[in-house]
């Protein structure tokens, strides 16, 4: 081959390559990894799509080589030479190829095996989904309808369903893990970014399936001690823990909880609701609308609501959550 030629393949094969890499680094193609494992998991990624670009620039060089040199001239009707093929060059044409879908394999074993493990003293959060909102379990038996985590400790999540398949899906933390009924699958997370982010179920699984969503805020271990030992209370009217452990306020809009949520109706003025409902005095009417969301739907919505509550509620708080709601637009 002559040099001008090489010159050129090569030429050709460095201006695919910047192009692509741009492409790659300039648009954020990733959210944040918030989670040791993502980052991680954000390794394999580059590192496969550093291969993916180099074989790709190859590939565009020769082709573009080729079309640029050896296309037919216009009234060129001739065949091509005969060849049969060139052992030297398919030998490297496989065993490059070889090499390097190794390289990944062990790179991803490496990092899979580096991201199940839990080490000696993880916090054990079960994660139970159900059409359609999140339940967290924590050590301490509390129960809550979003998740708070300490940063830089190992959490192990034993995730399960109540009906039907969903999965568990935390963007930043770069990991999916299906919810089954009957099974319990793992995942170990390590927070290692302060912040709130979403967690989203990411198996379609019925009516509310793009509802099923509710977040996690991860907390200096310092607050996350606290949080525990509160048990998540927070100051203000005891009603107002219960919906805030819930996760009503992401789908419901409450003056005096500052939730503003859209997704259900706004509960700022339940007295007018349940007279347009007429079933009867508002305590049992929001008391129905919490533990049977079904008996009565809202005129313009669906019967999205979680049917959970009456489940995950104790008759106490459930009380207390009723007093607050019923009473709470007019404080
Ligand atoms: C996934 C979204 C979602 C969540 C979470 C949710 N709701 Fe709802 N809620 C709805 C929707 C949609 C409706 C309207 C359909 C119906 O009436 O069942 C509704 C209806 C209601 C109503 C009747 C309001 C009216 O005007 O008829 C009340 C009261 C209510 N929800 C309270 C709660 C409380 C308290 C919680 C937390 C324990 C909660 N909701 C959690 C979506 C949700
Ligand atoms: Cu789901």
């Amino acid at each position: 081959m002559r040099r001008g030629s090489v010159l050129q393949l090569v030429g050709l094969a460095a201006v695919a390559a910047v192009i692509t890499t741009l492409v790659a680094v300039l648009i954020p193609w990733l959210p944040e990894a918030a989670s040791t494992e993502s980052g991680r998991i954000h390794f394999v990624y580059w590192f496969t799509t550093g291969i993916a670009i180099a074989v790709f620039s190859i590939v565009v060089a020769v082709l573009a080589y080729s079309v640029l040199h050896f296309r037919a001239r216009p009234d060129d009707d001739s065949d091509g030479p005969p060849t049969h093929g060139h052992t030297r060059l398919e030998i490297v044409w496989t065993a490059i190829p070889t090499v390097l879908v190794t390289a990944i394999s062990i790179v991803s074993a490496i990092v899979l095996a580096q991201n199940g493990r839990a080490g000696s003293d993880p916090l054990i959060v079960k994660v139970k989904a159900q059409q359609f909102a999140w339940a967290f379990t924590y050590p301490n038996g509390q129960s809550y309808g979003s998740l708070t985590l300490p940063m830089d400790r190992h959490v192990k999540f034993e995730i399960t369903s109540n009906d039907v398949i969903h999965s568990f899906w935390v963007p930043q933390f770069s990991q999916k893990q299906d919810a089954v009924p009957g099974q319990t699958n793992t995942i170990v997370v390590t927070p290692r970014h302060l912040g709130r982010f979403p967690v989203v179920c990411t198996e379609l699984c019925g009516l509310g399936h793009a509802l099923m969503r509710s977040h996690v805020d991860v907390v200096s271990p310092a607050k996350f001690a606290s949080f525990m030992k509160s048990g998540g209370k927070t100051a203000g009217p005891p009603g107002l823990a219960v919906f805030q452990q819930n996760g009503c306020a992401s789908c419901h809009t409450f003056r005096p909880a500052g939730a503003t949520g859209k997704i259900g109706p706004d509960l700022d003025d339940l007295h007018a609701a349940a007279a347009k409902a007429n079933r009867g005095p508002v305590e049992k009417f929001v008391e129905e609308s919490i533990v049977d969301p079904a008996a009565y739907i809202a005129p313009g919505f669906t019967d999205v609501m979680p049917h959970i509550f009456k489940s995950q509620i104790q008759p106490a708080q459930l009380t207390q959550l009723v007093k607050y709601l019923s009473q709470g637009a007019k404080q």
